[in-house]
């Protein structure tokens, strides 16, 4: 189904003359109301009247978290305080919190952004939607809520944790939509299993996952453990939350980005100079039609391409493709570049391991250590442990053996690294109560400890 089907089918002329209005408004109101942001562009020497259209994007300097933390905690918000009708704000793991304000307008975006999110990944008015993204301070929780609603559902605000309250609930209440981070879901899947309760028992039918990277193997996983068909979800607080992008639940093929909304262009990371569609560089947003907290050119670090081509399910708003990893997760190992997504990737083709991992980088010396934990699948491990009790010690470890040297060999060729892998017994690694798994600990950055 889709929600808004005038904007979301809009032909390509129409939508590029909508951004363009719309981006003259956002540059003219962030250059009248937001000194830090008028200062950045007169130092760049581009004026309002240098933007007339989408085209003259690339004149405009990149906003960056850093000036949002250098303004903490209203200092690029464009309206006065007291028309803000809710604030948000990131964890803020180093330093300051970053803020974002809306103002009624914008929440009422933000609630049909993700409702046309929830209805593109299957849902629709008058199912029931299982919330187990956080609600408080973190956009996830409340964000989707509003589009539960704007789209006619009944929302269960299940937020995160107590994992054996939000799977009694799913079965009693008979709820079709589940919504959480990907992780969560494998945590909620493997209780599901834990109560005895098959994947053709459970009620949900659709699942629109997101808030960290993800791949293909685990979307295998998500939807054959919990009997669902799963869609990504991209957003990200400083842009709206929620309901950037959403994959469609006919081709899950890259995100449709609601581009009346965000203007996205992909940039290299190291020049910052756009570069064409299909060609994989940091995600670039334009707030269009944002009130309280306009951004121009924001640098997300999210690393992802597009793609304009038209998508089956009717939409036709640019694609997204899923979110290789942020620029700042990004580990540099003996001079290589590695994403954690591209282990899970490489991890995929072998057999006898789980979608659970680790990456664990440290320093010897001046050489660069790479070691991989990983849970074996619960498969691998019953037929080892089996061997085991029946004393057949030798082939278990052979086995063990075989599925190590897979995994250090899948690795090696896909990524070009030598890793150590470590592989664990089942459900060793901590698991996620609904918020973002940690997937690197990077030691070298520890100073002192
Ligand atoms: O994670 C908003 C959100 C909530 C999105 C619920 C989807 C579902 P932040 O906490 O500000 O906001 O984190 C934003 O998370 O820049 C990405 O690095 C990452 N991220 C978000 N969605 C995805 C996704 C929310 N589907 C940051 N795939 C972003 C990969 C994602 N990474």
């Amino acid at each position: 189904m889709i929600f808004e089907p005038d904007i979301e089918t809009m032909d390509r002329a129409a939508l590029t003359a909508l951004q363009s209005e719309r981006l003259r408004n956002t540059v003219a109101r962030v250059y009248e109301k937001v000194p830090h942001s008028r200062e950045a562009l007169d130092s760049a020497g581009v004026k309002p009247t240098d933007i007339q259209g989408v085209s003259d994007l690339w004149k405009l300097p990149f906003t960056r978290k850093s000036d949002l933390r250098d303004t903490y905690p209203f200092g690029l918000f464009a309206t006065d305080r007291g028309d803000l009708l809710r604030i948000h704000a990131s964890s803020g793991t180093t330093g300051k919190p970053t803020v974002v304000g809306y103002t009624s307008g914008d929440l009422e975006v933000f609630g049909k952004v993700c409702a046309r999110a929830l209805a593109g990944g299957g849902a629709q008015p008058g199912m029931l939607l299982h919330n187990a993204y956080g609600y408080g301070l973190f956009t996830g929780g409340l964000g989707i809520h509003a589009g539960g609603e704007t789209l006619g559902m009944g929302v269960v605000p299940a937020s995160t944790g107590m994992t054996e309250r939000q799977v009694r609930l799913i079965m009693d209440f008979g709820t079709e939509v589940l919504c959480c981070t990907p992780s969560y879901a494998l945590t909620i899947a493997r209780e599901f299993k834990n109560q005895g309760i098959s994947p053709d028992q459970i009620p949900l039918r659709f699942a629109l996952v997101g808030a960290e990277p993800w791949t293909e193997t685990m979307r295998y996983e998500v939807d054959s453990q919990l009997g669902v068909r799963s869609v990504n979800i991209y957003g990200l607080s400083e842009i709206i939350g929620p309901g950037v992008s959403f994959e469609c639940v006919e081709e899950r093929h890259g995100s449709h980005v609601s581009e009346d909304h965000f203007l996205v262009e992909i940039v290299d990371p190291d020049t910052g100079e756009q570069l064409p569609d299909g060609q994989e560089g940091v995600l670039v947003i334009t707030t269009l039609t944002k009130e309280a907290l306009p951004l121009i050119r924001y640098w997300t670090g999210d690393i992802t391409s597009l793609d304009r081509s038209r998508c089956s399910c009717g939409r036709t708003l640019t694609r997204m493709a899923m979110v290789k990893g942020r620029t700042d997760d990004m580990l540099i190992v003996k001079g290589i570049n590695v994403y954690p997504s591209q282990i899970e990737a490489a991890f995929g083709k072998v057999r006898g391991l789980s979608p659970f991992y680790r990456l664990l980088v440290d320093r010897s010396g001046t050489l660069d250590q790479l070691e991989v934990e990983v849970e074996l699948s619960k498969e691998v491990f019953d037929e080892v442990t089996s061997e085991f009790l029946s004393e057949e010690i030798i082939e278990a470890d052979q086995l063990l053996r075989g599925v190590r040297e897979d995994a250090q060999r899948a690795i090696r060729e896909n990524i070009g690294i030598s890793a150590k892998v470590i592989l664990l017994e089942p459900e060793r690694l901590p698991r996620s109560e609904g918020g973002k798994a940690q997937k690197v600990v990077d030691k070298r950055k520890v100073l002192v400890s």
